[in-house]
């Protein structure tokens, strides 16, 4: 059992290296939720990815840090949880706000891994000890410079690059990039972007011999996408239409999917991102970590999560300097030549949090303790 004595909240202000725009805009700084939990002498942190405005899901960080502050925050403190499982059950009431949940979750499954002495990955399931990684590459200012990205990235190792694409950043630019590189596993993400009478269109992308579409349709769809995976060869990937288990089996049920992209913070934390591994694992659909331009505090969580079994294809999960100048945590992720993270074996994430470096860049704060406890 864990006693869970404070919960301090923080926004954190980072400019991100690179400028990275999907069909729903540009984000050049990230204004990020962090949490932090003290239990018992032992400190954990969780990272919220909900963004800066309610685009990719309905939860942003002004939500998230309300909703954290006032409702979960309160059903955590001065409580004996038995360890990250526990969490859903004490924030049941708080219907959705999955992002804001899955930051206090998280940041629990690492206290219990540090009690237990245990590498969180190991205290997850996890079985791999490097997980193969992709990037995910934005919209570009021109065809040329997404060519250079695209030859960086190989260069450095990666697996498998995926492209944001929108109506008019599509088609042509796929056709390119396969005349230079014939053989790489490729992938596009559209985030929404294309709506049924635009179904002929994604079809002629089928020649491109595409990994996956990832999302190609609205967010919270799984009809009209299985409607597209008929028309098509290639795999669709769901992210944003997948918020738990139950959502996951309607979509291999309904075939609106054949790969799945699984978002810790999109499904409300590891309790329920496992439960999604598990049984897309029982029904060979395979699944991938998806990122959300996390600082290495969120980073460390997605690598962990990646070393489950089902994670067989290669992830969002990259290195921290194409993101950030510098990261929070330390040492800071990287990717071999071979495009692989190695999972740390040290205990809870096996990273130190850089205390110094998160304190400056903090614009606001707030500690909730016992005694605001709410009686649900
Ligand atoms: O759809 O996967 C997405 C970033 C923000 C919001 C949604 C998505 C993304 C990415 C970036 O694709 C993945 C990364 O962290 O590199
Ligand atoms: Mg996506």
């Amino acid at each position: 059992m864990l006693t869970i004595d404070a919960v301090h909240l923080r926004e954190i202000n980072m400019p991100l290296a690179f400028p990275f725009e999907t069909s729903f805009g540009v984000t050049t700084t990230r204004r990020i939720l962090l949490v932090e939990i003290e239990s018992e002498g032992l400190t954990a942190w969780g990272e919220c990815v909900a963004g800066e405005h309610p685009y990719y899901s309905d939860e942003c960080i002004d939500t998230a840090w309300i909703v954290t502050e006032n409702e979960l925050a309160p059903r955590l403190v001065g409580q004996e949880v038995a360890g990250g499982c526990g969490c859903p059950e004490l924030f049941r009431q708080v219907r959705g706000h999955r992002m804001a949940k899955a930051a206090l979750e998280n940041a629990v499954w690492d206290l219990e891994a540090q009690k237990k002495k245990l590498p969180l990955a190991d205290l997850l399931g996890g079985t791999r000890n490097v997980i193969p990684c992709g990037v995910s590459i934005g919209i570009q200012s021109s065809p040329a410079a997404l060519f250079d990205k695209i030859e960086q990235a190989l260069a450095e190792g990666y697996q498998r690059i995926k492209l944001k694409c929108k109506p008019g950043w599509d088609t042509r630019i796929f056709e390119q990039v396969r005349t230079r590189w014939p053989d790489i596993l490729l992938s596009c993400d559209a985030n929404s972007a294309y709506r049924v009478r635009d179904i002929d269109h994604i079809v002629e992308w089928d020649e491109f011999k595409l990994l996956m579409i990832e999302q190609p349709l609205w967010y919270d769809d799984f009809y009209f996408h299985s409607m597209l995976q008929k028309r098509l060869e290639t795999a669709i990937c769901l992210d944003e239409s997948i918020r738990n288990r139950r959502d996951a089996l309607a979509a291999i049920d309904m075939e609106s999917c054949r790969i799945i992209n699984v978002k810790v913070g999109r499904v409300g934390g590891f309790s329920e991102a496992i439960a999604v591994h598990n049984a897309t694992a029982e029904r060979g659909v395979p699944v991938w970590c998806g990122g959300m331009l996390e600082t290495g505090i969120g980073r460390a969580h997605n690598i962990a999560l990646s070393s489950l079994p089902n994670f067989s294809l290669p992830g969002d999960v990259s290195a921290s300097r194409r993101y950030w100048a510098e990261d929070i945590i330390e040492p800071e992720v990287t990717v071999s030549a071979r495009g692989e993270i190695t999972v740390p074996d040290g205990i809870g994430s096996g990273y130190t949090v850089l205390r110094d470096r998160i304190e400056a860049l903090t614009v606001r704060r707030r500690t909730v303790r016992a005694a605001a406890r709410v009686m649900a």
